[in-house]
């Protein structure tokens, strides 16, 4: 049956062949097998996708070949540079917008050549990639764990939690605040939590400091192992509050001096998070 469709256009002289073909490969169109006969030379390019169309109606503004892209800009970019280098007086429109909810722009690097290159404006026409997490905490119950230890900071990240709990709709009722002694201590208190309480998500806070902390990586490690786990064997969503940090003013700065609130983060995280599984539980209908 059919296997390409190919539209064959006569260069006009071997000047013209020349410039066409220097013009395409700037373009970056792969290649084709093309011909070098006595009577005939030919250079084949070659689109991934090829359409034939019909239409009735409004004309939809396309003149020469139609090349459809997908970045138009960096098209008119290497459109441009092309023209500079090889023909300044050749003509190159700016970039429209067409009534077809796409952008294109013309230019004809050879008189009597012109190419239209177009690219949608909504390359995915409304259509969602992907299921996310919406971030209305309504309706959603949480148990926060932070560690006493470095309160400074950890403070901060708890205020930066329910900042975004709150503000997220979520009622206060509904957060339920457990205090441990340090960052050793959250996985286990996290693990009675979500035995004993019908919460929706974890979020974990809590501070490490490299400088002052004589064990560091082994309390880090167990802490991170210990959460992650609890989130694969209760299947409740657990983020990841707790600040790792060479020294205090890098632990500040996470915690809503600088660098933003990595509570707030986190407590963002678990909400997103519960709304992804509760529709992925649905049947996955985003
Ligand atoms: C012991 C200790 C040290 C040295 N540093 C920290 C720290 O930087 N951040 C933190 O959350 N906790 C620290 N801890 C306390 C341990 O996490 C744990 O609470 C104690 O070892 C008691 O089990």
């Amino acid at each position: 049956m059919v296997k390409a469709v190919t539209f064959l256009s006569a260069a006009g002289s071997p000047e013209n062949f020349e410039m066409l073909r220097s013009f395409f490969s700037a373009l970056g169109l792969e290649q084709g097998r093309g011909w070098d006969e006595p009577e005939s030379k030919g250079a084949a390019f070659l689109a991934p996708l090829g359409n034939i169309e019909f239409f009735t109606g409004r004309a939809p503004q396309l003149s020469g070949i139609i090349v459809e892209v997908t970045n138009l800009d960096a098209a008119h970019q290497a459109a441009a540079a092309w023209l500079k280098a090889y023909a300044p007086a050749a003509s190159l429109t700016d970039i429209e917008d067409t009534h077809w909810k796409s952008r294109l722009f013309t230019v004809e690097p050879v008189p009597g050549h012109k190419l239209t290159f177009w690219a949608f404006t909504d390359p995915l026409r409304g259509k969602p990639v992907a299921i996310d997490g919406d971030l209305s905490a309504a309706g959603m119950k949480f148990g926060i764990v932070v560690a006493r230890w470095n309160a400074v900071i950890t403070d901060r990240l708890l205020e930066g939690a329910l900042d975004a709990l709150l503000r997220s709709g979520a009622r206060r009722d509904d957060i339920l605040i457990v205090r441990v002694p340090g960052a050793w201590e959250i996985p286990m208190a996290a693990r009675t939590i979500t035995d004993k309480n019908s919460v929706d998500a974890i979020i974990p806070l809590g501070c490490l400091i490299r400088g002052e902390t004589a064990h560091y990586e082994a309390i880090y490690t167990e802490v991170a192992r210990g959460i992650g786990q609890l989130q694969q064997e209760t299947g409740i969503p657990h983020s990841f509050g707790v600040l790792t940090c060479e020294n205090l003013e890098q632990a500040l700065n996470r915690a809503g001096i600088k660098a933003g609130n990595k509570g707030f983060e986190a407590a963002i995280a678990a909400i997103e998070m519960v709304s992804l599984n509760r529709k992925l539980s649905k049947g996955g209908r985003a």
